[in-house]
């Protein structure tokens, strides 16, 4: 459920980066003979010539679609490189893509706090070094970062083309300008900056928004691409969200944003101004309320979290078409290899960062025979997870029983899956120290479970508590998503009125987007 966070008093400045077609990026880099070509990164598939994941923008520009086979891409565009993405276990492996984004937060974080939000972005909290900016070389030197700065799009100016550098150049270095404008003006050198030295070290271009919030410089960062930054001066908030549409944001995709639509009329979030806070919560609930109340006008205090790691592990794989599973052996036999590799993710990330995730959570999506469009969606199932490859495929194969049996309301009906994916969340660091909980979890076998002495001084979680029932704790049902966060193209989320409550905490994720 979308809360508003109280405003913090001063203003701040607030980066959103995101890679340029990042998958094909990373694949360019490795045969650098794909650069400049109508490139897509295609999943792992013999259907129709495999899903495409990535495309290069010069594909895009013949027509090519992130939603297309390889056959239609090719129909389209003769000329494409189709590209398969690494396959370890029968399915996509993306740990190349998964360092590759890394390399590219080591560098981000250099300049503030940094918030690792996705294989490809990240949210930077730059307003402690815009002051510090400000302070010892307000933006007027012609150098070539400055240069770099200058070709921002900044909404609100002019939007002439011939004389929009001059107008953008201005408008970094106005000496009349408000102080909050003139942080602003410091992040896009400091962003301009990062993404030169990201392009540098790493060969990758990336896209960036920069506003006084997180919701603001997300929404923007997509708006010009590839390898271009646009930035938000307060005085432009009100015209950009006039008419920007509401499945835009990214809490506002499902079906929070169907009822604004269809019960309030409303199509933009402009049009939210129209109504008074009350009336919000009177229809959505206090928090929903304030928090549409707040987007209205631009207002956003969510903080950027000091995390350079992933907040969760998945695994998934899609089966399209004929690969659909119609029995409960093949979904055991992927569920194992997709355990697998959850078991090495978190392993790796236990011995590396000294992390312990808590809940294991198993999506599906399923249809019953005979009924083409199953109304009702295979419920997500979480349980508390325990460390050891065997014991994550046995709790994730009785989460899969029993969501089938709820998704079936015990009709003996033929089914097929057409996406499983499993994920370890609630990850918490351990604490200095607490040398007890590692040599119990690496233990005498790697089957070993996640028991934990009751002197530990683990925080206190009741998935921790040593009993190895997988009962699960979350049973609702839970929408998966059409569609993952996509720099402001496509969203989902699961935030309307009711469905809010019944999801606490875990979030489907997109049957093809696998999640750090
Ligand atoms: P995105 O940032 O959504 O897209 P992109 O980087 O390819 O292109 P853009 O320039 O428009 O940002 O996704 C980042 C990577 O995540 C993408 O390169 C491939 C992967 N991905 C999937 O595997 N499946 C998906 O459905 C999506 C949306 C992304
Ligand atoms: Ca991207
Ligand atoms: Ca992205």
């Amino acid at each position: 459920m979308p809360v508003a966070r109280p405003e913090p008093q001063e203003p701040r400045v607030i980066a959103h980066v995101d890679m340029d077609c990042f998958y094909v990026q990373v694949e360019q880099r490795r045969n650098p003979a794909l650069r400049g070509q109508p490139t897509a990164v295609v999943q792992y598939n013999d259907w129709k010539g495999g899903g495409l994941i990535a495309v290069s923008y010069e594909a895009r520009a013949f027509g090519v679609k992130r939603s297309m086979r390889g056959d239609e891409a090719k129909s389209v565009c003769p000329g494409i490189n189709l590209v398969q993405v690494p396959v370890a276990r029968g399915k996509a492996d993306l740990n190349l893509y998964r360092s590759a984004g890394s390399e590219v937060v080591t560098i981000l974080a250099s300049k503030g706090k940094c918030e690792r939000a996705s294989i490809d972005e990240v949210y930077l909290d730059l307003t402690d070094a815009a002051k510090e900016m400000l302070l010892q070389a307000p933006p007027n030197s012609p150098d070539e970062i400055f240069m770099e700065a200058a070709k921002s799009n900044i909404l609100g100016l002019p939007s002439d083309a011939s004389e929009k550098e001059k107008n953008v150049r201005a408008w970094l270095c106005r000496v009349d300008a408000e102080y909050e404008d003139k942080l602003l003006a410091c992040g896009a050198i400091i962003v301009a900056q990062l993404r030169g030295r990201v392009l540098e070290e790493t060969q990758f271009t990336c896209s960036a928004g920069i506003a006084h919030n997180k919701m603001l410089a997300k929404l923007v960062s997509g708006m010009h691409k590839p390898a271009q930054q646009t930035v938000v001066p307060s005085s432009s908030v009100q015209d950009f969200l006039a008419s920007l549409p509401v499945k835009k944001m990214k809490q506002l995709g499902g079906k929070l944003g169907s009822s604004l639509k269809d019960d309030l009329g409303v199509e933009t979030i402009g049009d939210l101004l129209s109504f008074t806070e009350d009336k919000l919560q009177e229809q959505y609930g206090v928090n929903t309320g304030t928090w549409l109340w707040k987007i209205a006008r631009g207002i956003s205090g969510e903080e950027v979290e000091d995390r350079l790691l992933p907040k969760s592990h998945g695994c998934g794989k899609t089966f399209p078409g004929p690969k659909a599973l119609k029995n409960s052996t093949s979904v055991k036999g992927w569920l194992d290899q997709l355990c697998e590799e959850l078991s090495e993710r978190i392993q790796s990330d236990l011995n590396q960062n000294k992390r312990i995730a808590q809940t294991l959570t198993l999506h599906a999506r399923a249809s019953k025979e005979n009924e083409r469009d199953s109304v009702k969606k295979f419920p997500s199932k979480s349980c508390p997870l325990r460390y050891g490859i065997g014991k994550i495929q046995d709790d994730a194969m009785k989460l899969f029983e029993s969501g089938l049996h709820e998704f079936l309301e015990s009709q003996s009906t033929g089914w097929s899956i057409t996406s499983l994916s499993v994920t370890a969340s609630k990850i918490f660091d351990i604490p200095s120290g607490t040398s007890s909980i590692l040599r119990y979890i690496k233990g005498p076998s790697s089957a070993a479970s996640l028991d934990l002495p009751a002197s530990s001084s683990v925080p206190e979680d009741p998935s921790l508590d040593n009993q190895l029932n997988v009962t699960p704790i979350h049973g609702e049902q839970c929408e998966p998503s059409t569609s993952e966060k996509v720099d402001g193209k496509r969203y989902s989320a699961n935030e309307g009125k009711k469905i809010s409550k019944k999801l606490p905490e875990v979030k489907a994720s997109h049957p093809r987007f696998l999640i750090l």
